[in-house]
């Protein structure tokens, strides 16, 4: 398993709130690499857009890999979504998935992530999960050419009204019928929705459906700043076979650096003694 950490890409208009080290992309990258994470999570609002040839000359020079090419700031900061009601804006987030998809090939990242950017259910549930499945099972075919996988993720009850848990979302994917389809799971997400903090991930990989691992404590600080054993977590994630990127996704809390430097030296000593 290898360390990842969410930042946003220069041309996201908003911070979002769980986009650590946002400012100068270079500096950022090199502090990162400096305390010891493997790779970074990009959350792109323009993917299509960014300075590719400057990104990956920067990735290369501080000896990370992309994780991830993450969805989280569509909704947030571009305010496009799935499932948006507005034809001409599920149109162009639709468009957005499709070059997320090509980003993630061109940078060699393994999987684009999909919480927040599915939207909210428009009128009749079965029915915007009926057309959100369409979407994915396109986009898996996409996906597939491009040689990624595409990571739906079960989100809490208060930030989503579709899919909050495993189980639930392991449903769902037998309508989407995609094997470039899976699921991401979120520590601080699973705290909130299920009744074990290890259960939901062995049950994901049994079904060979758990692409990636979002880390957050369940007041979204650094892993060991909360209430999450993340020691059995990762037991149960190394008896399962998993061997994926760990992703911190975290509130810059009690500031940015020091949640990426705790973040860091919680989940090495982790990972040295459990992995
Ligand atoms: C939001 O809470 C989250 O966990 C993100 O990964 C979803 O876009
Ligand atoms: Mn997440």
């Amino acid at each position: 398993m290898q360390l990842s950490l969410a930042i946003q890409t220069p041309e996201v208009p908003a911070k979002v709130p769980v986009a650590l080290l946002d400012g100068d992309t270079a500096e950022a990258l090199s502090r990162i690499s400096h305390l010891g994470y493997d790779g970074v999570e990009l959350i792109s609002t323009d993917p299509a857009g960014l300075d590719r040839t400057f990104l990956k000359r920067i990735l290369s020079e501080n000896n990370l890999l992309v994780s991830a090419i993450a969805s989280g700031g569509m909704a947030f900061a571009a305010k496009l979504t799935l499932l948006n009601p507005d034809p001409g804006v599920s149109a162009l987030a639709r468009q957005r998935l499709d070059e997320m998809i090509d980003l993630a090939s061109d940078l060699g990242a393994p999987v684009v992530t999909i919480g927040s950017f599915r939207g909210r259910a428009v009128g009749d549930k079965q029915q915007s999960l009926q057309n959100l499945a369409d979407i994915l099972h396109c986009a898996g075919d996409r996906a597939v050419r491009a040689g990624v996988r595409i990571a739906l993720e079960p989100l809490n009850r208060y930030e989503a009204d579709l899919l909050f848990t495993a189980a639930q979302t392991l449903d769902f994917l037998q309508t989407v019928n995609h094997a470039a389809i899976g699921i991401l799971l979120d520590t601080y997400h699973v705290n909130i929705e299920e009744s074990s903090w290890t259960a939901p991930y062995r049950a994901v990989m049994d079904a060979q459906k758990l692409f990636y691992v979002h880390l957050g404590d369940n007041n979204r600080w650094p892993p060991g700043k909360g209430l999450i054993d993340f020691p059995a977590i990762l037991k149960t994630l190394k008896e399962s076979g998993y061997t994926g990127w760990l992703s911190a996704e975290l509130l810059p809390l009690p500031d940015p650096e020091t949640a990426v430097r705790d973040t860091a030296v919680a989940m090495r000593t982790w990972m040295n003694s459990i992995l």
